[in-house]
């Protein structure tokens, strides 16, 4: 795989350009894509970007998000897109598989194929690019790119709001380990732009419906199991749960985090039932590697702090698979929880 700096001969000359993100778009896929979207349009190439599924409500603030194409609404556009575009971008996700059904399509692409990620384990299919786990975000990526290529007198609100969004987002509100002082620098020279930070913050996270409030009022009280003897926790739902709370998708999102503000729970759990397989999502707090951890056990992966999994057997065996895991690392836990305090 090239370097993203030798990328910049092709961008000389107007592209036409297709810009990707993974299944289920969060914050950083749908703000490095838009933002990426912006820059790149300024500087006269023609962009569409394409998700592979809708995006969530808390997004559709995002300037241009009206614009996204949606793979499972409207197959053949996107199909006409990706065969007219003569450069692939894949954002927040590095293996084809991560964007589901679109994931032939995007394959089979004849043009250059170019990456830019954070995440762990790239695959060889790209043909520039990079994914570096030591970033905060995709959009703080995003922002190095554009920076790189001399273009950061171009970034105007619109993208300061989209890549801001990721950074915030994937940084937990600025406190995770990956909050770097160049994220700080980043957000300083977004914020001397004009960037107002707070409502980007409110429509973000102030967006809960009164039954989903109720839910996580629920799951925290009546669910959440705490071992402080591994210094972890578990919530388990079940199906009939998020259908009595109506939740939609995206309405569990953060609710695995909260058990982490208790002293001395270094790792937690959420597990949920959903229609064809039981979810899985994990987070620590310092060393203890839940990327590791979703891997070795439930088939996933995602950052040292924060990963996804899944499991296809039910709810009650995934529960047990959970417990035996945690027994298989209960050494680890004791030991990074020593090092954190
Ligand atoms: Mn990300």
């Amino acid at each position: 795989m090239k370097t993203l700096a030798e990328l910049a001969p092709l961008l000389s000359t107007p592209q036409k350009i297709a810009i990707t993100h993974h299944f289920n778009p969060d914050a950083d896929a749908l703000g490095a894509s838009l933002g990426l979207f912006h820059y790149l349009n300024l500087l006269g190439h023609s962009c569409r970007v394409i998700s592979p599924n809708t995006i969530p409500d808390f997004l559709l603030w995002m300037p241009e998000s009206y614009s996204v194409l949606i793979y499972e609404e409207n197959k053949q556009s996107v199909e006409a897109v990706l065969n007219e575009s003569t450069i692939l971008f894949s954002l927040d996700y590095n293996q084809y598989s991560r964007t589901q059904s679109l994931s032939d399509s995007l394959n089979s692409f004849k043009g250059t194929k170019v990456l830019i990620d954070h995440h762990l384990f790239p695959d060889a299919a790209f043909d520039y690019g990079a994914s570096l786990p030591s970033k905060s975000s995709t959009c703080e990526m995003v922002y190095d790119f554009i920076n790189a290529n001399n273009g950061n007198g171009l970034i105007n609100l619109d993208i300061a709001r989209c890549l801001y969004a990721g950074v915030m987002t994937d940084t937990g509100s600025f406190k995770f380990p990956c909050t770097t002082a160049g994220v700080h620098s980043l957000v300083a020279d977004l914020m001397g732009k004009g960037l107002q930070a707070a409502p980007v913050h409110q429509s973000i996270f102030d967006t809960f419906k009164e039954n989903r409030l109720r839910f996580l009022g629920y799951v925290l009280s009546e669910k959440m199991i705490i071992d402080q003897e591994t210094h972890s926790a578990l919530i388990p739902v079940t199906k009939d749960e998020l259908n009595r709370f109506q939740l939609k998708t995206g309405d569990t999102e953060g609710i695995v985090n909260y058990p982490l503000s208790i002293q001395d729970i270094i790792f937690s759990t959420f597990i949920s039932e959903r229609d064809n397989e039981i979810r899985m999502s994990f987070r620590s707090k310092g060393h203890f590697n839940v990327n590791e951890f979703a891997r070795t056990f439930f088939n996933g992966g995602g950052h040292v702090n924060a990963a996804g999994g899944r499991s296809r057997v039910s709810l009650s065996d995934t529960i047990e698979l959970y417990r035996k895991a945690i027994t298989q690392t209960e050494n680890q836990l004791k030991q990074c929880y020593k090092e954190l305090v």
